[in-house]
């Protein structure tokens, strides 16, 4: 039951982080899209673990085998399966709690709904799942460039309580993609590095927030009313492990603002300001698409900790193995993707009911809004 999301093009993913491999289904992508095992590379790249000293060491190899729906590079309309083969599982970390459960995680909460689970590498609850999403992300990205001129990218807005620092330097999407944090300010990213460094060393982990942007999105895709786009948008971010809290736009702070201040003016040459992120009444105004994620720090950490085991008795739980110490750092791809299918899933239902009503009224063209969370 419910490894499976979205309505026209549904994506189900499967398979455990020991496992012999992991995997998705996606099912309704519309057939002609050209699509090679190599395009996937870039995206489960950015993602994977090992790629740099903050996050955890496994080194998976991370290769994607297309097994069906796609011939002679094309997709032919009918179920695209992917695969990946886990290469670098180390179970023998999970000896020691196998039969424990580590404070904040999932072990507990899966062990009292299943009575079995697979504990090596935190099973199906690790964020090896997400390596999937990515994968099917990748194939929402290109459909939704190609058919739509819609890109979706994001960057990490806040390490711990570390902010952007616009007096550090500008906002810049091309320094996002080279440094290990998906960080937009390169002046910042020595302060990062070392702030991470001196985390590692202390043995915690700390929580971050990743923003996401779609831009290109028309006017008219999302469903009133229990299929709102940021409805949609919200279950999908809260579907990745370790998410606590999802904004659209201004999100949380619209709570202490104004009406005057927090409606998006409209004139001729565009949007005023773009609070709502994009979304009204559930629905794409046509403006960037703005979606922010809260994950909360990793939950095996070497400090012990108070645990209980299945017996019912307290124990002192250390996690030892390759860990994260903050999750978030690598979880921009991820959040993507998830936007990245939402929205491809969202425009095959526009175009299903609604793609015979066409331009009713000059469309607003979108403000070029710079995303930087500093201005908060
Ligand atoms: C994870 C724990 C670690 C990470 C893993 C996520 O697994 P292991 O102990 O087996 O090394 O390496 O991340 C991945 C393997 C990945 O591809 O993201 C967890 O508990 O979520």
């Amino acid at each position: 039951m419910s490894n499976s999301f979205g309505r026209l093009l549904r994506v189900t993913t499967f398979g455990e982080s020991h496992g012999p491999a992991i995997g998705c289904v996606i099912d309704g992508c519309p057939p002609g899209l050209a699509i090679s095992e190599e395009e996937f590379a870039r995206d489960i790249e950015r993602r994977a673990t090992g790629r740099s000293r903050h996050t955890s060491q496994r080194r998976e190899t991370d290769a994607i085998e297309i097994l069906s729906g796609v011939h002679e590079g094309l997709t032919t309309g009918t179920p695209i399966a992917l695969l990946i083969r886990n290469t670098d599982a180390r179970s023998k970390d999970y000896n020691n709690i196998a039969a424990q459960f580590r404070p904040a995680h999932a072990d507990y909460t899966y062990w009292q709904k299943y009575g079995h689970r697979d504990p090596r590498g935190g099973g199906r609850s690790s964020a090896r799942e997400t390596t999937m999403r990515v994968a099917a992300g990748v194939i929402a990205k290109k459909w939704l460039a190609e058919r739509h001129g819609v890109t979706v990218r994001g960057h990490l807005s806040q390490l711990g309580e570390v902010l952007p620092d616009a007096s550090l330097g500008a906002f810049d999407w091309d320094v996002v993609e080279t440094n290990p944090f998906f960080w937009p300010i390169d002046a910042q990213v020595p302060a990062l590095e070392a702030y991470m460094d001196a985390l590692r060393k202390s043995g915690d982990s700390v929580g971050a927030r990743v923003t996401v942007v779609a831009d290109g999105v028309p006017p008219g895709w999302g469903e009133p009313i229990y299929g709102k786009l940021d409805g949609d948008l919200a279950a999908a971010m809260m579907s990745i492990n370790a998410v606590k809290g999802v904004e659209i736009g201004d999100g949380f702070a619209s709570v202490a603002q104004k009406g005057s201040f927090h409606r998006d003016e409209m004139t001729r040459d565009g949007f005023l300001s773009n609070h709502a992120g994009g979304i009204l009444g559930g629905i794409s105004s046509g403006q960037q698409v703005v979606c922010s994620v809260a994950f909360k720090p990793t939950s095996s950490l070497r400090l012990p900790g108070r645990g209980m085991n299945v017996l019912g008795e307290e124990v002192e739980v250390v996690t030892t193995g390759r860990h994260d110490p903050c999750v978030g750092i690598r979880a921009t791809p991820i959040c993507e993707a998830m936007m990245a299918l939402v929205l491809m899933d969202q425009a095959l239902r526009h175009r299903a009911q609604c793609g015979d009503v066409g331009e009713v009224s000059p469309r607003i063209p979108a403000t070029a809004i710079i995303t930087t969370d500093a201005k908060r």
